[in-house]
């Protein structure tokens, strides 16, 4: 039998990539170039499939001109925003994406954005690097400690626990708020909060692990930004689109917040350039998942579910079917 034709968008791991090669008739993109969405149509011709990645806008003008011969678009994320899965499925495409193996280095990322937030670590690292330590000061540099502090998290669902877990072990508080209160067993402690006006009240560190839909695009704004206790902490490993970048950037600049942990922007990679003269916003660029072993298996999960798709089983991790 024929090998099934694969368009794989970017650079995946070595390891991803041998598996690849060796199952599919796969067009790689050994120079990583982004893909236009050109590009990204030329090589969808002939394919029986593409993979693609957060990088990608897959949208409904694109799936339409993709040719019939394409039947699953594999992404190498678990968020799926980027993709239109009602425009797919209406052409008869499914979508995968590659949940689970990339929770807890999501959760990682989201602790240390947590903590180089709360210790003030962009202004010190640059104090340090550029020679201005003389001493050290009994009052220099005083950050917050996560100690007995509340964590609220928006979305409790797989990372938002994984870091809940990990804010326990550091002595924090757990608060959360999802559409739905989960059961006990899921809670694991954590107090539920049935709106986000009362879960922003409480929140001491705010931390973001929604999905990007049209309910949570700009949750964190101007008029939320405001129930947050004074000083508090917002991180957000989750998606850019979920903050207004002008009402974070103005409560950074005034105070009101004493610091940010940012791992997604909106409109990646061109971040709100006033982010970057912040000293108290803690940066990192989408790094949430950027671990060999993460990275890794993402790529197996996805070629997992393509290889699913092909020997006629239902992908695990299909999304639209
Ligand atoms: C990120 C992601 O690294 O899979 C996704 O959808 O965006 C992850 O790979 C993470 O969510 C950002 O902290």
């Amino acid at each position: 039998m024929p090998r099934p034709r694969l368009f794989v968008t970017r650079k995946l791991p070595p390891d991803v990539e041998a598996r690849l090669d060796r199952d599919y008739e796969a067009t790689l993109n050994p120079v990583d170039g982004l893909p236009t969405r050109e590009t990204i149509l030329e090589g969808a011709d002939g394919k029986d499939a593409l993979l693609v990645t957060v990088t990608d806008r897959i949208d409904a003008g694109l799936i339409g001109a993709l040719p019939d011969s394409v039947k699953i678009i594999a992404t190498f994320s678990v968020g799926y925003d980027h993709i239109d899965l009602v425009a797919a499925k209406a052409r008869g495409v499914t979508v995968a994406n590659t949940p689970d193996v990339l929770t807890d280095a999501t959760a990682e990322i989201a602790m240390l954005l947590m903590l180089g937030a709360a210790r003030q670590a962009t202004s010190a690292i640059a104090t340090l690097r550029s020679g201005q330590w003389k001493n050290w000061a009994p009052t220099g540099m005083l950050g917050m400690e996560l100690t007995g502090k509340r964590l609220g998290i928006l979305g409790l669902g797989r990372i938002g626990r994984a870091t809940a877990k990990r804010a326990r072990a550091f002595g924090m508080e757990v608060h959360y708020h999802n559409r739905r209160r989960l059961v006990a067993e899921m809670e694991e402690g954590a107090t539920y909060h049935p709106d986000v006006e009362s879960l922003f009240r409480i929140s001491d560190v705010l931390s973001l692990h929604c999905a990007s839909t049209p309910e949570t695009r700009r949750i964190v704004n101007r008029d939320t930004i405001r129930l947050l206790p004074e000083k508090a902490i917002v991180v957000n490993t989750a998606r850019g689109d979920i903050v207004d970048d002008e009402a974070l950037i103005e409560a950074l600049a005034s105070g009101r917040l004493a610091a940010a942990g940012l791992d997604v922007f909106a409109n990646e990679p061109n971040l709100h350039p006033a982010y970057l003269g912040l000293p108290n916003a803690f940066l990192l660029p989408h790094l949430g998942s950027a671990t060999r072993e993460t990275r890794n298996a993402m790529g197996f999960r996805a070629l997992d579910n393509l290889d699913d798709f092909f020997a006629g089983r239902p992908p695990r991790d299909a999304l639209n079917t």
